[in-house]
């Protein structure tokens, strides 16, 4: 299968991985980008010889977040009207295989979300993580308000979320957000070498390993996202929204109205 903004392949005959390639907007996860990375882990899902899935980026991006240049013109009825972003953004989720995610550079916005709705999070030395959507005059829109304060507690999630700035790899595994953390050379190999071991063992039992955490985990976020989602989108009905993204698209500082 060829696809125009990821590339996948099979490794060891048992590792499904998945790479996002936009690398001209640091892999912003635009429609076409959420589409076929969905299909890819659907496909793989489907695969008997697949144990075990990968989703990675380049050197310099997992993923520099949602495609502002695509989002910024939307209205508040474009995004409540087509439920943005339950296009394929929920499939991840619904993926039974374990996903670990091997992040280096920014995994930001989207690209943070993404990453965290993975199973395990293993980063390299360079990786950075944030929630900078406030600096657009939004929130985040993809669990970020709920998927962050559960991995890392209350205190640094909003930390993160209010202020928007970006924590390294270090900080993200002492607070919890990643399993690992490896110097960029060995991402791949360590990625693959976990993935290589999970697939060794039965599936139904990973399968069930990985329902049951999520299990643990999980308890009220359905409504949490639900409710973040609505929030998002009523942001588009302020000014500071088109003001924001504007001035990212325009290289000049946001002038906010509602300050
Ligand atoms: N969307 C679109 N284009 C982007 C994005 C993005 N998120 N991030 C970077 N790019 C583009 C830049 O516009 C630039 O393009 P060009 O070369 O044509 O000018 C290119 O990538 C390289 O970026 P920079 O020149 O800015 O590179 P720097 O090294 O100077 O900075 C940063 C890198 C810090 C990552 C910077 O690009 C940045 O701040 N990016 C935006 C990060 C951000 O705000 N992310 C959150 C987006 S909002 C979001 O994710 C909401 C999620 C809501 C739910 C999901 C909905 C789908």
């Amino acid at each position: 299968m060829t696809y125009e903004t990821i590339e996948t392949r099979v490794e060891a005959g048992q590792v499904g991985i998945v790479t996002l390639n936009r690398p001209k907007a640091l892999n912003a996860l635009n429609d076409t980008l959420m589409d076929e990375l969905g299909e890819a882990l659907k496909a793989f899902d489907a695969d008997e010889a697949i144990g075990c899935i990968i989703v990675t980026g380049s050197e310099r991006a997992f993923a520099a977040g949602a495609d502002i240049a695509a989002m910024a013109k939307y209205t508040f009825a474009d995004v409540y009207k087509g439920d943005f972003i339950t296009r394929n953004w929920e499939t991840i989720r619904s993926i039974r295989k374990p996903v670990i995610a091997a992040v280096s550079g920014f995994a930001l916005g989207g690209g943070c979300e993404l990453a965290m709705m993975c199973d395990v999070i293993i980063a390299a030395d360079n990786a950075k993580f944030g929630q900078p959507e406030i600096k657009l005059g939004v929130i985040p829109g993809a669990g970020g308000t709920q998927r962050l304060p559960r991995a890392v507690g209350k205190a640094k999630a909003m930390d993160l979320v209010l202020t928007g700035r970006m924590m390294d790899a270090a900080e993200a595994e002492r607070a919890g957000l990643v399993s690992r953390v490896v110097p960029y050379e060995k991402l791949a190999d360590e990625a693959l070498a976990a993935a290589i071991v999970i697939s060794g063992f039965s599936r139904v039992a990973v399968m069930a390993a990985k329902e049951a955490v999520n299990r643990a985990y999980e308890g009220g976020l359905a409504d949490g996202v639900m409710f973040e989602r609505r929030l998002f989108h009523s942001l588009y009905a302020t000014e500071d929204q088109k003001e924001g993204m504007d001035a990212f698209l325009n290289k000049r500082a946001a002038v906010f109205k509602h300050r």
